[in-house]
């Protein structure tokens, strides 16, 4: 099967809807039809291991998404959600300023992993907890990742719950991070996402993860 690594922008809204920027996903052709993310991850073997999987991944998202951004735009990236070797993280240092990392809330983050995001983050890459409300991380964890933004898990919009949504983004003012409110699928999503103050949004209302060739036209 081959790799497909698709993008879906990440939309500023303050002064008119703007991307900041792709986030990279993964999808494969298989012989009959495209895979979704899950079902590549299941067939890593394939690729000689989840590790070298995400290798291959990484690899293509970088190639094909770098040249898809504006200078002010950056390429978020799913981290692993389990202990890589550092090899992983050095390839990604001499992008780290057009990065963001984006570490799931359901990952563990090991003490060698700090290290690597902290590293990564000096050299100008942003950092951002994934899938936040819904993961197994504690404040001991956000305090030492410090993140640039927080992705809000995108239940939170699906279940309609915009109270917790204003509470959240109070939130990530309080510790200088960015939120960006995930699943975004219809217009009137969007505009109640907005009216709790979220400025950032991401979802298929605006974006469909789509192959970098789409962006080219
Ligand atoms: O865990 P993470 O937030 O990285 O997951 C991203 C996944 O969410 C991708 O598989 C992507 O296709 C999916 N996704 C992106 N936007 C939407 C959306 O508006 N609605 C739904 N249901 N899924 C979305
Ligand atoms: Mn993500």
């Amino acid at each position: 099967m081959e790799l497909v690594p698709v993008f879906q922008e990440i939309m500023d809204t303050a002064g008119g809807i703007a991307p900041i920027g792709y986030e990279a996903l993964i999808r494969a052709r298989g012989s009959l039809r495209v895979l979704e993310a899950m079902e590549v991850f299941a067939a890593a073997s394939e690729f000689g291991g989840r590790e070298k999987l995400d290798q291959q991944i990484q690899a293509i998202q970088l190639e094909q998404g770098l040249p898809l951004l504006q200078p002010n735009q950056r390429l978020f990236l799913n981290m692993p959600s389990y202990p890589v070797h550092e090899e992983y993280y050095a390839a990604l240092s001499p992008y780290a300023s057009r990065l963001v990392l984006e570490v799931s809330e359901k990952a563990k983050v090991t003490d060698a992993q700090f290290y690597w995001l902290h590293e990564l983050h000096k050299t100008g890459a942003e950092i951002a907890i994934d899938d936040f409300g819904v993961g197994s991380h504690n404040l001991a964890t956000l305090t030492k990742l410090q993140p640039d933004g927080i992705k809000l898990d995108m239940s939170f919009v699906h279940n309609q719950d915009y109270e917790t949504i204003r509470k959240v983004r109070r939130f990530a003012e309080d510790w200088n991070a960015s939120l960006i409110v995930e699943g975004i699928e219809t217009e009137q999503e969007a505009a109640a996402v907005m009216d709790a103050g979220v400025r950032y949004i991401q979802g298929f209302f605006y974006s469909r993860p789509q192959e970098a060739w789409y962006y080219w036209l």
